[in-house]
């Protein structure tokens, strides 16, 4: 073997021995290292985790964090934040209406509602008949119990290693990622890796803790500092909110239900967006006409209270939004719904505060953004913003639905109002697969590993798979629970029975 021969062959020889090396330590490490790091080992990275139920707020150990810098988390947001620069969102053709300002709305950095006006926006998303929409409630920083749930879908062939390989399937989140649980960082994480390996089928609109202002008070911010100190970027994590739509009407052919984190916002009509050309995928809501809802519905005023109709003369004027809660809160991601038919049609509620729409008036507001009967038509609507401490007479209801509660259904009478879960099971749907409701507001409850979960007692993360179709009673509802295993409490694992003499 001549000398220049032996020297080709170094270099191989160094390759292979690098590659080894490479994979040895890969092995070795099994903490999630790169963009590609795959599901299992993300899974197991969290699955470890102190859970939040037993933490009771106070944070985890900086060495048990399956995320040890900032920077991969980092890298994820600019990726994301770039793509809603240049994708789809960037294209004038999407929006109906004004394009959003170039210099603001798609400025890299600078915080919307702070240093650049607030501009919510409404999304369509129209999709082929037999499509299946993956939706899931709030998720609070509870990073198990989505890793379950996700661990869930790859069991029944709709993911692979965060990619969704099931033909025409989306998965659409409803807000409320952070806050209230000690994983956010993770719950983004593991959003943005969904997210940008599925671009166009995955969807996030923005929940009344995607605002800057509510991560700075419960939580957020403060776990992203606590984990990263100054690295934590809170510029680059809160900039992605403005991209998210403040409601996303999601439909096949003429047939629409509403998706969003709150509930109603009567000064914004999707009317002219959903009769517009498919191409159309985007509004901006510029300006709130709730003063002209309430003209259009004069009777409203007499249906309510005297407390909610001093209210609505109060609050309910033409005004352009400031912020999501300024000069008052958007009710896309605010507001709620009444439980029974026999509720009012709007009432002010001050132990929120806001309002919570009843029957007849999401009735009237669906008819309102409808176009009759060969139009575009909204027929029901689904969301999240679920906090219920212990069973109330809410919690109850998402518990005995098995995750997804249907409101002001016949059977849910005035007697059954304080009804116990069981009672409530042999009276309201509880099937694994539901058809829907025209007419009817759907909520699904939040994450179990939270203070939630512990004080009502349930150990399940529901996702709910709709299959689209053009006439709305033919759509279906299949409800997937995952169970979440929770470690016991410490002292009780340390406790054994005493021994017999
Ligand atoms: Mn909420």
């Amino acid at each position: 073997m001549n000398a220049s021969h032996s020297l080709y062959r170094w270099p191989r020889a160094a390759t292979l021995i690098l590659a080894s090396i490479g994979v040895w330590v890969a092995l070795a490490e099994e903490k999630p290292s790169d963009l590609t790091t795959s599901f299992d080992t993300w899974f197991a990275a969290c699955d470890d985790l102190p859970t939040n139920r037993k933490l009771e707020l106070p944070y985890p150990p900086r060495d048990v964090l399956p995320l040890k810098t900032f920077s991969l988390l980092g890298t994820l947001l600019d990726l994301f934040n770039e793509r809603c620069r240049t994708g789809p969102l960037a294209k004038e053709d999407h929006w109906l209406g004004r394009f959003p300002d170039k210099e603001t709305f798609f400025h890299p950095s600078k915080i919307p509602s702070f240093e650049t006006p607030f501009q919510p926006f409404a999304q369509r998303l129209q999709l082929p008949p037999g499509s299946e929409v993956i939706l899931h409630g709030d998720l609070h920083g509870d990073v198990r119990s989505f890793l379950h749930s996700l661990k869930a879908l790859e069991d029944r062939g709709y993911l692979k290693d965060f990619k969704i390989i099931k033909p025409n399937a989306h998965m659409l989140f409803l807000g409320d990622y952070t806050d209230r649980g000690m994983y956010g960082v993770e719950v983004i994480y593991t959003l943005m890796r969904l997210k940008l390996m599925n671009p166009d089928n995955v969807w996030l609109v923005r929940g009344n803790h995607e605002d800057i202002k509510m991560v700075a008070k419960y939580g957020f911010l403060h776990e992203g500092k606590y984990k990263y100190g100054p690295a934590f970027n809170q510029r680059k994590v809160t900039r992605i909110y403005s991209f998210m739509p403040v409601v996303l009407y999601l439909g096949c052919e003429n047939t629409y239900v509403q998706c969003n984190h709150g509930g109603i916002e009567p000064g914004y009509s999707v009317k002219n967006l959903l009769g517009s050309p498919a191409e159309k995928r985007y509004e901006l809501i510029s300006k709130l006409n709730r003063a002209d809802y309430l003209r259009a519905h004069p009777g409203l005023i007499d249906e309510v209270d005297n407390v909610s109709a001093r209210f609505l003369k109060l609050l309910y004027q033409n005004f352009i939004p400031r912020s999501p809660t300024s000069p008052n809160h958007l009710g896309f991601l605010w507001t709620d719904y009444t439980l029974q038919a026999h509720e009012p049609a709007l009432r002010w509620d001050d132990s929120r505060p806001g309002w919570t729409w009843g029957q007849l008036g999401t009735r009237q507001f669906l008819d309102y953004v409808s176009a009759g009967p060969e139009g575009p038509r909204v027929q029901a609507i689904f969301r999240a913003h679920q906090h219920n401490r212990g069973r109330n007479p809410m919690m109850s209801r998402l518990l005995a639905s098995k995750g997804i509660f249907e409101h002001w259904q016949k059977q849910d009478v005035e007697s059954l109002t304080d009804a116990n879960v069981a009672e409530l099971e042999a009276a309201l749907s509880t099937d694994a697969k539901r058809s829907l409701t025209d007419g009817s507001v759907y909520t699904l409850n939040v994450s179990p590993d939270s203070i939630y979960g512990l004080t009502a007692d349930y150990d399940f993360d529901t996702c709910v798979i709709l299959t689209l179709q053009p006439k709305l009673e033919d759509w279906k509802m299949e409800i997937l629970n995952a169970t979440v295993p929770f470690p016991k409490a410490e002292g009780a694992q340390g406790q054994s029975p005493p021994e017999q003499p």
